[in-house]
């Protein structure tokens, strides 16, 4: 059953007993308008899935990612031929990576950009030949010991200027590949203790290096989306990019809301006490919905598991949410996930994102169906009615002031609010789920 072909994972519909192939993932079919492919613009991450290798903080490896190459440019270019077959493998079409996922690092910052211009020439080369786009690129800033208290937020300046230079050579391969977003997700940015820590100056620091990221982009052609990707804890204690409503506080402060949007992972929602669709709203009304880290937590385990996301809850609202936002424009869905240490072979590896696709292609469709059966949007919507006209009309238009609701509201008796239903909605949302 799990002996897998070596052929390329095809749709067989929900009656197909083969793990290897698609269950509700029909790239070409139409739903609310567009290709699943197109609603769902799949990525892989190069740091999961053509790196890590089961190592956790009791144990060792149990996968080898090494093909066979001790080490240097060989082993990252047999990754990279390795990772365009994989995406092929799965008809995925975009890619995402840190700078140290994809080439060797050097002794010095203009070693590792020189590496990282070698390996992303050889990228160029098979975008062109497999049509497989790059969604974003980012800058490891938290991994090397050098960025053990911050990159941007470090105390040390010249720990600073390494950052920037990174961030530098990052954007450039972004420009370089085509890539629709430049991701920055604030690996140490942050705090272990509050003692020995500048909070201010931490932060604008912060600001000042994505306003150099943000102005160098610009000037030369990046068009595409800078994204924070908000996360509360983990490494620090406390990140500064804590969740999508402080990210956007941030942003205003700073005046980057015209360039800055958000990459929310269902992971750190969770893991910043909200739920994924929550961020996703957050995110939607305040206008800086970017792109998707997909991925799930785990319940019981309070760090961010990256697990493949397999709960339709949870992928079907996160849908709902993004069809309501009009769908993806430069952001796409890239699977921030990792096969357990225990599923440590190649077919783990198809199997999970075929998991993953199959979940979000499931949650396409029952969003879709759940708007189209419109009893929800319905809902809410005459929830709110009392807003429509009336006084409701004019406080929304801004035509009273406390005065004058002091008048209105004086003599009201018997003020009756009605049921919010809750019950009601969650079992119709297990009858569009299960029907
Ligand atoms: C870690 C983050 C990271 C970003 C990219 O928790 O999810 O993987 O997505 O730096
Ligand atoms: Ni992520
Ligand atoms: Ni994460």
């Amino acid at each position: 059953m799990f002996d897998y072909n070596g052929k390329k994972i095809v749709f067989e519909g929900k009656d197909s007993k083969n793990p290897f192939a698609f269950h509700y993932y029909d790239p070409e079919r139409v739903v609310a308008g567009r290709k699943m492919k197109d609603h769902l613009k799949f990525a892989m991450s190069y740091w999961h899935t053509i790196n890590a290798s089961g190592t956790d903080m009791f144990g060792g490896d149990t996968a080898d990612k090494n093909f066979g190459e001790p080490y240097g440019m060989e082993r990252y270019m047999k990754k990279a031929d390795f990772a365009f077959d994989f995406m092929q493998k799965l008809g995925i079409e975009y890619y995402c990576f840190h700078d140290v996922d994809v080439a060797p690092e050097g002794k010095n910052l203009e070693e590792s950009v020189r590496n990282l211009e070698v390996i992303t020439d050889y990228f160029a080369k098979k975008q062109k030949e497999t049509g497989i786009k790059l969604l974003w690129s980012t800058a490891n800033m938290f991994s090397d010991k050098k960025f053990m208290a911050g990159a941007a937020t470090s105390p040390n300046a010249d720990v600073f200027a390494v950052a920037a230079g990174k961030v530098k050579a990052a954007i450039d391969a972004a420009i370089k590949l085509g890539a629709t977003n430049y991701v920055f997700w604030g690996g140490r940015e942050g705090y272990d203790t509050l003692l020995n820590t500048n909070m201010g100056l931490e932060v604008d620091n912060l600001a000042r290096l994505l306003t150099m990221a943000r102005d160098y982009g610009r000037a030369h052609g990046f068009k595409g989306d800078f994204l924070i990707e908000p996360k509360p804890k983990e490494p620090t204690k406390h990140q500064y990019d804590f969740d999508v409503a402080t990210c956007v506080n941030f942003l205003r402060k700073y005046d980057l809301l015209k360039d800055f949007r958000m990459n929310i992972e269902a992971n750190h929602a969770t893991l910043a006490m909200h739920t994924f669709q929550h961020e996703i709203r957050v995110a939607r009304i305040n206008g800086v919905f970017g792109s998707i880290d997909a991925n799930q937590g785990d319940m019981l385990l309070g760090w961010d598991t990256d697990q493949f996301p397999t709960n339709i809850y949870d992928t079907t609202l996160a849908m709902y949410e993004i069809l309501k936002e009009g769908g993806f424009k430069n952001g796409g869905l890239n699977f921030d996930a990792k096969t357990r240490r225990q599923s440590n072979t190649y077919e783990d590896m198809l199997l999970a994102y075929i998991a993953g696709m199959d979940s979000f292609a499931l949650g396409l469709i029952k969003a879709d169906e759940l708007i189209r059966d419109g009893r929800f949007d319905k809902f809410v919507e005459d929830r709110y009615a009392s807003y429509k006209d009336g006084i409701g009309k004019r406080i929304v238009e801004g035509k009273e002031n406390l005065e004058s609701l002091a008048a209105y509201g004086a003599k009201l008796e018997n003020i009756k609010v009605d049921s919010g239903r809750q019950e009601y909605l969650e079992a119709l949302l297990n009858d569009i789920l299960f029907r």
